[in-house]
């Protein structure tokens, strides 16, 4: 059985209902501090959970017998960096309570996320490296590339069976995000149907890796099923699978609808992405365990516009 921990976020809502598709809706515990989203969930067993309670989380794998943990509770680049001791707290300790539990032999596997957000500025900006410089910027980044340490060290020492991904900006239509630096690539959608009109949080020509839902929780998953044997990054594999610019997503909207517009008006989280790389090359994942994606940017502006139509309808 499978226990999702963060299950009411952009993210978790999406997998609960992939994985529940694939192993049967009572086989998959979503679990979350809060009900928000609730009801993308809601078709099969429901636990509040906060998960900097090592015993809430040990409680819950004992009482439906979990082996797998899908840790996706977080705090984001954005929210970190206004809460850097809370972002901290809950990024680095629900992921010790979770690999502990592992190590213990409480639960078999672990999946953990991580992020572009491990890089920084002294990063090799274009088709970044798997293994290149990591010095991130960010207390959102800091924990990802910790928590990627902390990883690969379990596996090594105790041969936890934990696997991960550093996810690129992942744009979706049902949960929105919160608190990240690519969020502007889900509002832009949603002001585009809603107002015609958007106020975009970042620069015209930022150019960030970014991927559609869809591949996310594809890519996810397989590497979930792939055999331990062919994978030979413990850390966190590089994942890829579009790039472009907010110029690159309003163009493609206007596409559909043509009198659509924006301004450009860079906050913060403009420096936030300026320290991060414009693509990734990951050809670990393509190598060890086949991965491919299959978006980009116009089929997902279709499938974003479509969706969005009949949710505001
Ligand atoms: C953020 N979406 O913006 C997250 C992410 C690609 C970075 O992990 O903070």
């Amino acid at each position: 059985k499978i226990l999702i921990i963060g299950a009411c976020g952009q993210i978790g809502t999406e997998l609960t209902s992939k994985l529940r598709e694939i192993h049967g809706t009572k086989n998959v515990i979503a679990s979350d501090i809060n009900t928000r989203n609730l009801e993308l969930v809601n078709s099969g067993p429901f636990e509040i959970i906060d998960a900097k309670n090592f015993n809430a989380i040990k409680d819950c794998c004992l009482h439906y017998n979990i082996d797998t943990i899908y840790l996706m509770a977080a705090l984001l680049s954005a929210t970190g960096e206004k809460y850097p001791m809370e972002a901290w707290d809950l990024n680095m300790n629900s992921l010790f309570h979770v690999l502990n539990l592992a190590k213990a032999g409480t639960i078999k596997k672990v999946y953990w996320p991580s992020s572009i957000a491990v890089f920084g500025p002294t990063t090799p900006r274009k088709n970044t490296p798997q293994h290149t410089i990591c010095e991130p910027t960010t207390v959102y980044g800091i924990t990802k590339q910790v928590g990627e340490r902390w990883c690969e060290y379990y596996h090594k020492k105790y041969n936890v069976d934990v696997r991960s991904l550093r996810y690129p900006g992942i744009i979706s239509h049902k949960a929105m995000p919160g608190g990240g630096t690519t969020d502007y690539a889900v509002e832009i959608y949603h002001e585009a149907i809603k107002k015609g009109d958007y106020d975009c949080f970042l620069s015209e020509n930022t150019s960030l890796p970014m991927m559609f839902m869809e591949d996310a929780i594809k890519a996810t998953i397989d590497l979930m099923e792939a055999p331990s044997e062919v994978l030979t990054i413990r850390s966190s594999y590089n994942l890829s699978a579009i790039s472009f610019t907010p110029n690159d997503i309003f163009e493609s909207i206007k596409k559909h609808i043509p009198d659509f517009s924006i301004s450009y008006k860079p906050d913060f989280r403009q420096a936030i992405a300026d320290s991060w790389p414009s693509s990734i090359d990951d050809s670990f994942a393509r190598k060890d365990w086949d991965w491919r994606h299959k978006h980009n940017l116009d089929s997902m502006t279709e499938i974003m516009l479509k969706e969005l139509r009949k949710k505001y309808k």
